[in-house]
């Protein structure tokens, strides 16, 4: 299937998509049209903005854009922008039951995600192909199948969405993998930008998880955006006031379209916009972070193994100037990196890896791998769950997302050791239940010692 032909298939069959587009077309009649957008603070939701925000430029709207550093959009955020909509566009961060709440700030909601949802909005409209089965995408694909319905996109939006979908591992041009709903378009951009494909020995990037020696210029640049959204942790190097995914939205901006494809280089690709010089600065100190973490995630303990996935436990914190992020940083992409050698090392046929991180603001636990044998994202809701009814007052206990990459946090007024029992105690009654059940396909914790 060509992107083409895929996006005339999902105006046909997609209903989400279609409603998007209905929606879009109506709004886009009205002379100054307000448009408030509130994205993700990571690579993908700053994409996303860009692309909407250049769509809705062509449309001719006013266009205002935050990026609130929480997954969740919570009643309070919507006062960062002030005013009423004629639409509040939620791109990347989750679908929520309780965004149908937010129609008191503008007339239209539209939710465009890829997450798996968390309830079912009624009255906004959602755009999430994640809403029936896990589907691996990105919503700045999404955002650019929407501005393909309005007037040509150019190859700033392309190169743009391809970095979205990198940075929400929906590909892997090192690895050669791809998820089905973004092969049309991964493959449109393969015969665009081929040399952002080509395997190069190099410095291993945070996205090179599972070979070490070997990187491509697509993971090169998304590691640059990452960081970048992270530049207000790196002070020493900012303009204050400026936040990390403003500079990337600033620096995506300003490259020039024309000249995309001739990018041969990660240099290249950073001298293109004012704000790179920035980004590569603030690199090279981001490399000096993942190298200390390196020695933090070097023995992950073994906690058992479950339909032959190994399971490990990292205890460690983040890097001195993330430890009031409340979001995985750096330190659980740097646990990653021992997925592949523990498999190796030890035979399983996968490995999970969970990163018990304590923070300045609560604690923060990252899952990652589980070989698609074991659901991360469910482990991780199972002890939101938990700890939600043992302390029912506290706020701020959430978590979830992707089956192969989830998180949990819970804020300060959770005890660091009540979460680690939590955790400990849930592996053991699976086990106890994978006991009962005769080791009979159920899913469940074998604890070895
Ligand atoms: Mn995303």
């Amino acid at each position: 299937m060509t992107y083409r032909e895929q996006l005339k298939f999902l105006l046909e069959r997609d209903a989400g998509f279609s409603e998007a587009v209905g929606l879009l077309k109506q709004l886009g009649q009205r002379s100054g049209l307000e448009v408030g957008i509130f994205s993700h603070h990571d690579v993908d939701g700053v994409s996303s903005a860009l692309i909407l925000h250049r769509m809705f430029r062509r449309l001719g709207a006013k266009v205002v854009i935050k990026f609130p550093e929480r997954f969740k959009l919570l009643e309070e955020d919507l006062k960062l922008i002030k005013g009423k909509f004629d639409l509040l566009v939620i791109s990347d961060k989750g679908t929520f039951a309780s965004y149908d709440d937010f129609f008191e700030k503008a007339e239209n909601v539209l939710i465009i995600d890829h997450h798996a949802p968390d309830g079912n909005p009624k009255k906004a409209s959602v755009f999430n192909p994640a809403m029936e089965s896990h589907t691996l995408a990105a919503t700045s694909l999404l955002c650019h199948m929407l501005a393909t319905q309005f007037g040509p996109t150019d190859e700033l939006d392309d190169l743009t969405a391809l970095l979205g979908c990198r940075a929400d591992f929906a590909f892997d041009p090192v690895e050669e993998r791809c998820g089905e709903f973004v092969r049309p378009f991964i493959e449109r951009s393969m015969k665009k930008f081929p040399h952002l494909f080509k395997t190069r020995l190099g410095r291993p990037t945070m996205y090179d998880v599972v070979d070490r020696r070997r990187t491509a210029l697509t993971n090169q640049m998304a590691e640059a955006l990452h960081v970048g959204t992270l530049a207000h942790y790196y002070g020493e190097f900012l303009n204050s006031g400026v936040s990390g995914p403003e500079l990337v939205f600033d620096f995506l901006k300003e490259l020039p379209a024309d000249d995309l494809i001739m990018i041969k280089n990660l240099d290249d690709f950073l001298s293109m916009a004012p704000a790179g010089k920035t980004i590569s600065r603030i690199l090279e100190s981001f490399q000096l972070d993942w190298e200390l973490l390196e020695i933090r995630v070097r023995s992950p303990i073994f906690l058992g193994e479950i339909k032959s996935v190994g399971v490990y436990l990292v205890f460690a914190r983040e890097v001195p100037r993330m430890q009031s992020t409340p979001f995985a940083a750096v330190l659980p992409y740097v646990a990653s990196t021992q997925l592949e050698p523990l498999r190796r090392a030890f035979g399983h046929e996968a490995t999970m890896i969970m990163v018990f991180c304590p923070k300045e603001n609560g604690v923060q636990i990252s899952m990652r791998g589980g070989g698609g044998r074991i659901d991360c994202s469910l482990i991780c809701a199972q002890l939101v769950d938990r700890l939600r009814r043992l302390y029912p007052g506290c706020a701020g206990i959430e978590g979830g997302v992707h089956p192969d990459a989830a998180e949990c946090f819970s804020g300060k007024s959770v005890p660091i050791y009540a979460v680690m029992r939590e955790l400990l105690l849930m592996i053991k009654e699976w086990s106890q239940q994978e006991i009962r059940a005769d080791g009979g396909g159920h899913f469940a914790f074998r604890v070895m010692g």
